[in-house]
């Protein structure tokens, strides 16, 4: 630490290895019902994320919508947007969000919809009951219209462009988050980091929603997420934090099944950490585990 002062070399950057981050649950189906959101209020977490959340009810596809591999640590979910939809969680969030300043946690709303009028109007209504923060998902690899598998909105510089404008224009200063899928055109990641970098509301990106379109026979084309994808995730944490400006927040989510994690992303320039698969396993008591780092 001395060597590190006196060389004058970056003094931010080892401070910032030492600090805790927040650490806390993706949006996931465990993130959607009011008993998993109860007994993560019981957790030290200090975030608590809920949704996805859109603007209607969706029943998901709930066959065959997950796998995953104990050996390896890979998941595979096609869970295709299960939610209760945006007029229950108007009735069920503000007593929810009193319950969780007692416990001194912040809410976290996960959005998603198809077009920038449905974000905005997602934005609106959310921001009048409350939430501490406003994650904006334009990475669901899972929309489908029937046999047709829709595009993803964030992999569209231009459609990303219009998201990011309607949904600021209607959140009128409140900070957004962005949650993006991984990249692997460094191109394309610079384009998507200039167009966060020109919009004035963005708090912070969230790398990454999972990689679309792995396959299994269980699941169909699903989102791979879990051990095998922390690598990629690593390599996007990089990558965004050297792009964004700095006050905007770069949140990791990928892979992350022990503390040793939590500080690789940590050191890599992460803010903060989601965690999504083992979340989603194990439920709120991985967090006595990961928050140990
Ligand atoms: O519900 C899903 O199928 C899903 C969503 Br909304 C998402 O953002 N990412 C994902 O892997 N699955």
């Amino acid at each position: 630490m001395q060597n590190t002062i006196a060389l004058g070399v970056p003094v931010y950057f080892k401070i910032h290895t030492m600090l805790r981050i927040p650490v806390y649950n993706a949006a996931c189906p465990r993130s959607k019902e009011p008993a998993d959101l109860e007994a993560l209020l019981a957790t030290r977490i200090p975030v608590i994320t809920v949704g996805s959340i859109s603007l209607e009810k969706q029943g998901g596809n709930r066959a065959k919508a997950y796998r995953s591999d104990p050996e390896t640590g890979l998941s595979l979910n096609s869970f295709g947007l299960p939610n209760r939809g945006l007029a229950y969680y108007e009735k069920y969030l503000p007593a929810f969000i009193e319950k969780a300043r007692i416990r001194r946690k912040k809410v976290r709303a996960s959005i998603v919809a198809r077009h920038p009028r449905e974000f905005a109007a997602l934005v609106r209504r959310l921001r009048h009951l409350g939430v501490d923060q406003i994650e904006v998902n334009v990475s669901c690899p899972n929309v489908w219209d029937g046999k047709i598998q829709k595009g993803i909105i964030a992999f569209s510089p231009a459609l990303l462009c219009r998201v990011v404008v309607s949904a600021g224009r209607a959140a009128r200063g409140f900070p957004l988050d962005y949650k993006v899928p991984p990249y692997s055109d460094p191109g394309l990641l610079a384009r998507v980091a200039t167009i966060f970098n020109a919009a004035p509301g963005v708090r912070a990106v969230v790398t990454a929603n999972t990689f679309p379109n792995a396959w299994s026979r269980k699941t169909g084309l699903a989102g791979l997420g879990g051990s095998p994808f922390r690598a990629i995730v690593l390599g996007q944490v990089v990558q965004f934090r050297k792009l964004l400006r700095p006050g905007i927040r770069v949140v990791a989510i990928g892979g992350v099944s022990s503390p040793e994690h939590v500080r690789e992303y940590r050191a890599a320039g992460a803010a903060e950490v989601q965690v999504g698969t083992q979340y989603f396993e194990q439920g709120a008591r991985v967090f006595a585990r990961l928050n140990r780092y």
